[in-house]
């Protein structure tokens, strides 16, 4: 460990949040590079994502077999998935399992959170304020050469001014701070606003929990069936058998699943070849739907049109009010360019004589009242709110620390128009700062945990490669941030992505650049980018 006599000691490294991009960081960093590492995290436990959304109804819409950790061949064996696509609850366990099985908890401080860091340029490394407890009193400021930071991408929540929700006289919550105790809906009137992915999980077990819900939609979406089931014994010795393989053909998707990109080309093809593809892979389930149904989808405005009429298809053939499933027709984005969720019952969940769709696209809400939600039609009377309003993705939780660089600039002043980074996972102007699936490289368009193991990987190759050399500093140049920055931007028009106001583009914060934040160039083609940089030396780092 490097110390200073005049400053308190400098930690070799510090990573910010024990989700699954900091635990598997801390582990490489001090297992295997055998650092002085602290992870600090803001939660009382670790999980981050599955520690913070508890709400009815949470899983992950990626399968827990692929969904999970490829880096440990035992751990791989020894963990056993119940079903196809895991509950929070489920995944939160495992992600305690890992750390205890590493003894990660040791050099982890939870309850902390990272309010400010500052680099100081005389000694390349960072300064970092933490604070703990309610006002924030006990925190504590601690030194590090290297610090990186795993906040993820969807993790600081978004609960938007709405007049007068604090005269609300019910409860309510939002969907990523969900209360551990859980919440009783039995007897209850419930509104929920939001039709995201979360929204749309919760949506069929409110209904079935509570006495009333009113869902109140301002954009509709289309949900593919995610056809959930538990995973019989053979299948899971199946799946332990084949680890292997299945983790390389994630590697090589562009989507991190395993399967690799499909070579067919909707363009070619009938309207009965095409519609029999999506046949197929609507009775198939889950995100196959998206990634693997053609290879032109996400491009060609015609043929993505051809998919999203096929799922209009089955909404009006699921929904039985005629009026209900209208309102439900999403036609103000392609299909895809709005993370799409998948979903267990939700459009059959229209049918309950229980539950109610409300507009607010044609009927804005205008308040919260004590009694419930005004919109410029009615005021519907509630006991809960559950604000499924989703987050400031991408951007939000890293912008909420207070990061100043080189010459005291601030990342804030930096990213005001958009995030501006090298590859997603350094920000020129702040050296020694690595950003797990930072904006700028594939993340959220990819089966997450590989997009975290490729860069967790690629961070702690590159520090060891640099004390290897007795290099104290890395820093992103200008120069190959901004060819980087307008590669990610000239990708993105290729696609038909730009066009939807989603959250990839910052669209559901008020006030924020519009700015196609992930690389959507694909997982295999940004490794073997990334791989190329390490080999060259780091190409496009200034090291010093
Ligand atoms: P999302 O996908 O951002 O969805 C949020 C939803 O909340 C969406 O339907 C929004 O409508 C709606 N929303 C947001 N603000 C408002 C206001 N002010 N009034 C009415 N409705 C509003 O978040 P999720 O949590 O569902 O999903 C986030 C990701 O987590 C998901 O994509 C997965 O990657 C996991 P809008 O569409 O903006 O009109």
């Amino acid at each position: 460990m490097s110390s200073r006599q005049d400053t308190p000691p400098v930690l070799d490294a510090l990573v910010i949040g024990a989700g699954f991009s900091g635990l598997y960081m801390l582990h490489r960093l001090r297992d295997e590079l055998n650092l002085d590492v602290r992870l600090y995290e803001a939660g009382d436990g670790v999980g981050g994502t599955w520690y913070w959304n508890r709400y009815p109804g949470a899983r992950c819409d990626s399968e827990s077999y692929y969904y999970s950790y490829s880096f440990s061949p035992e751990l791989e064996q020894e963990w056993t998935w119940t079903s196809k696509y895991p509950e929070q609850p489920e995944i939160l366990r495992y992600l305690n399992h890992v750390a205890d099985r590493f003894d990660l908890r040791r050099d982890i401080q939870l309850e902390t959170r990272v309010e400010a860091a500052r680099f100081d340029e005389a000694a390349s490394c960072w300064e970092v304020r933490t604070k703990r407890g309610e006002g924030g009193e006990c925190g504590e400021t601690v030194r590090a050469q290297f610090v990186v930071s795993a906040v993820g991408c969807l993790s600081s929540g978004n609960l938007p001014k709405f007049d007068g929700l604090d005269r609300f006289e019910g409860d309510y919550y939002h969907t990523g701070a969900w209360p551990h105790e859980g919440v009783d809906f039995s007897g209850k009137r419930v509104a929920l606003i939001g039709t995201g992915s979360t929204g749309i999980q919760a949506t069929p077990v409110l209904a079935a929990e509570s006495d009333h819900l009113t869902v109140f939609q301002r954009t509709p979406n289309f949900s593919v069936p995610a056809r959930n089931a538990p995973l019989s014994p053979e299948e899971a010795a199946d799946i332990k058998q084949h680890y292997r393989e299945i983790r390389d053909t994630c590697r090589q998707s562009p989507f991190g699943f395993p399967y690799l990109a499909t070579e067919r080309m909707a363009a070619e093809a009938t309207t009965e070849e095409r519609n029999a593809v999506y046949e197929d892979l609507w009775q198939r389930g889950g995100l196959r739907f998206l990634a693997a149904s053609f290879g032109d989808l996400m491009d060609n405005e015609d043929v993505n049109e051809s998919a999203a009429e096929f799922i209009r298809g089955k909404i009006r053939a699921t929904v039985k009010d005629p009026a209900v499933a209208e309102m439900l027709l999403p036609h103000d984005h392609p299909y895809g360019t709005k993370r799409p969720p998948i979903d267990t019952d939700y459009y059959e969940t229209f049918n309950r004589d229980n539950v109610r769709l409300v507009d607010v696209r044609k009927a804005p809400i205008v308040e919260i009242t004590p009694r419930g939600i005004r919109t410029t039609e009615a005021e519907h009377e509630v006991d809960v709110i559950v604000f499924a309003t989703g987050f400031d993705a991408m951007t939000g939780a890293l912008l909420n620390i207070d990061l100043q660089g080189i010459g005291g600039q601030t990342l804030r002043d930096k990213w005001e128009a958009g995030p501006r980074t090298y590859l997603g996972l350094q920000i020129a102007g702040f050296p020694n700062l690595f950003t797990v699936t930072g904006p700028g490289s594939p993340s959220v368009l990819t089966n997450m945990p590989v997009a975290i193991e490729q860069h967790v990987e690629w961070i702690s190759d590159c520090i060891a490669w640099l004390r290897e050399r007795d290099i104290a500093r890395i820093e992103a140049r200008s120069d190959a941030e901004e060819e980087w920055v307008n590669h990610v931007y000239d990708q993105a028009q290729t696609t038909l992505y730009p066009k939807a106001n989603s959250w990839y583009v910052g669209a559901n914060i008020p006030g924020k650049s519009r700015v196609f934040m992930p690389f959507v160039g694909g997982l295999d083609i940004y490794r073997e980018r990334c791989n190329e940089v390490a080999e060259k030396g780091y190409e496009g780092f200034e090291l010093q």
